[in-house]
């Protein structure tokens, strides 16, 4: 037994040394164990210039309808109203600090531009007019729901509302525009948050009922003008700011992912809902429609490369986020990650004819091991890259993550993809990071087209013109159109509106991109 003893202990070392090199190789070999910090700014493009685009690439403009059009009485206009009469309008200069329940500086502007947003009831045929003469073919808007169903128990919608969509939709066709149409893009009316039976908004009993009214109503007021169709803009965003953050109605801040899964859940039969009823509607006329609905992305890297925990956080948010619902759809199973959620949900299965995304930058995820039942942090930039080009509301600026975006979306779904939002805040004279956000983007676009063979249908710069950032307030400005708050809201084309031209009518010429090349 003695004598055997050191014999015995041999398969013991080799275990202990197998598992040594597994724990240096986890640590230390970032494929190994979570996501890696890309180094690279922008794709390797080997292709001779101009980079042109099919002739049928749908190149739009986005925008939301409580961005831009006169208020109505929704959830948003509520909020906007209380931040304003208790001042709870932020405080430093700086935009990016939205706090919660606060909208940022809202006080530094007059009641006429909180009450019109960029008056695009009135100045819409004249804003078309120039968006063809930059040979844009594409407008992104969304339906206000509160403009259909502005009071409670509404049984059929307001006349003025369906009028009001209709003529737009006449006029994007005057102007030889293709409307795309988002039917809730973060607003819903006012009354949808009154309790029935203790729950509000999406969690209400009758939740699905008054959505069905809403799209039924949508669809009878423009349906067989349009044919592309966005069912929920963002609705990771919506719920993790208005759930989670405190940062959007319902301005609520509940525990943890858990805690909003029921939510989510709700929003995903909401657009399996929309989704079946425009298509049986189209079908019901002899025609067709695309419908999908549109995710918020981001490149989610490690906040230290060299932290285990920060890489796997990393990949762990970005399938929370970008991903979970998007996997949803395809399987009909809604499995929230990192937690026990997991339901069937009726009519889901393969209800997106295309997969909408968004796409705004790099964010870094910090996950500390004390600090691992609060989650991660995320860091929309780094202040210790001297080199990292960020927006005026200090988001990372990282063309390459929209390929990585775009071929994970290809990988998984195999399906056409629509990108219905890419730009960035910009309110600097000349505008020379939104021209060079532009290019380098829709570089990355046809590079993961013409490289990868990812199917990408449309580009759609958000946005058409400046306009009401959420509770950033009127500060940041997204817009190819510099909006005049002081001069009754004229519009000037922004130098990248005209760069925009060029390159939908020529592609992206060597020239222009050697302009900006090396300025990332
Ligand atoms: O303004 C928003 C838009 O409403 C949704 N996507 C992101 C944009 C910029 O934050």
């Amino acid at each position: 037994m003695t004598a055997d003893t050191p014999r015995s202990r041999k398969p013991l070392l080799l275990a202990a040394l197998g598992l040594l090199v597994v724990i240096a190789a986890a640590l230390f070999t970032p494929w190994f164990f979570g996501v890696e910090r890309r180094t690279q700014r922008v794709s390797a493009v080997e292709a001779p210039y101009p980079l042109t685009f099919p002739d049928d690439f749908a190149f739009g403009v986005a925008t939301a309808a409580q961005q831009i059009e006169h208020q109505q009485p929704s959830d948003w206009t509520a909020f906007e109203n209380r931040a304003l009469a208790e001042g709870l309008t932020g405080t430093g200069d700086k935009p990016g600090q939205a706090k919660p329940g606060h909208i940022h500086h809202l006080d530094r502007y007059p009641a006429e531009i909180r009450r019109k947003k960029v008056d695009f009831d009135r100045r819409f045929p004249d804003d078309f007019a120039e968006l063809a003469a930059l040979s844009i073919s594409h407008y992104r808007f969304s339906i206000s729901w509160s403009r259909l169903f502005p009071r409670p128990g509404m049984t059929a919608p307001d006349p003025a509302g369906v009028d009001f969509y209709r003529q737009v939709v006449g006029a994007l066709k005057i102007h030889g525009l293709t409307p795309h149409v988002t039917l809730f893009h973060f607003s819903s009316p006012a009354w949808f948050w009154d309790e029935v039976d203790g729950q509000r908004g999406w969690e209400r009993p009758d939740a699905m009922q008054r959505w069905s009214q809403f799209v039924d109503a949508a669809i009878e007021a423009i349906g067989p003008e349009v044919a592309d169709w966005c069912t929920l803009n963002e609705p990771m965003v919506f719920v993790y700011n208005g759930y989670l953050e405190g940062l959007f109605p319902p301005l609520e801040q509940r525990a943890g992912p858990p805690a909003v899964a029921p939510v989510v859940h709700r929003l995903l039969e909401a657009h399996a809902i929309a989704y079946h009823k425009l298509h049986a509607a189209a079908k019901a006329r002899g025609d067709t429609v695309r419908v999908g609905l549109t995710q918020h992305t981001r490149a989610f890297d490690p906040w230290r490369t060299w932290a285990p925990l920060d890489r796997v956080a990393a990949g762990f948010v970005q399938q929370a986020f970008i991903w979970d619902m998007l996997d949803a759809i395809e399987s009909g199973t809604y499995a929230m990650t990192d937690t026990d959620y997991r339901a069937d949900i009726e009519g889901l299965k393969g209800t997106q004819d295309y997969v909408g995304i968004n796409y705004y930058g790099r964010f870094y995820v910090q996950m500390d091991l004390g600090d691992m039942a609060a989650g991660p942090i995320i860091h929309s930039h780094d202040p210790s890259d001297p080199d990292e080009l960020e927006s005026d509301l200090d988001w990372a600026i990282h063309p390459i993550g929209l390929s990585d975006v775009l071929l994970e979306a290809h990988r998984r779904y195999g399906k056409p993809i629509q990108i219905l939002e890419n730009g960035l805040a910009d309110a600097r004279d000349g505008d020379e990071r939104r021209q060079l956000f532009l290019v380098s983007h829709l570089r990355e676009v046809w590079h993961a087209m013409n490289a990868h063979g990812v199917d990408i249908d449309g580009y759609f710069h958000w946005s058409h013109m400046d306009n009401f950032e959420w509770a950033e307030g009127f500060g940041p400005r997204f817009g190819l159109f510099a909006v005049d708050y002081t001069n009754d809201f004229a519009r000037t084309p922004r130098p990248s509106a005209l760069l925009y031209q060029r390159i939908i009518e020529g592609g992206i010429t060597e020239e222009m991109w050697q302009a900006y090349a090396d300025k990332l």
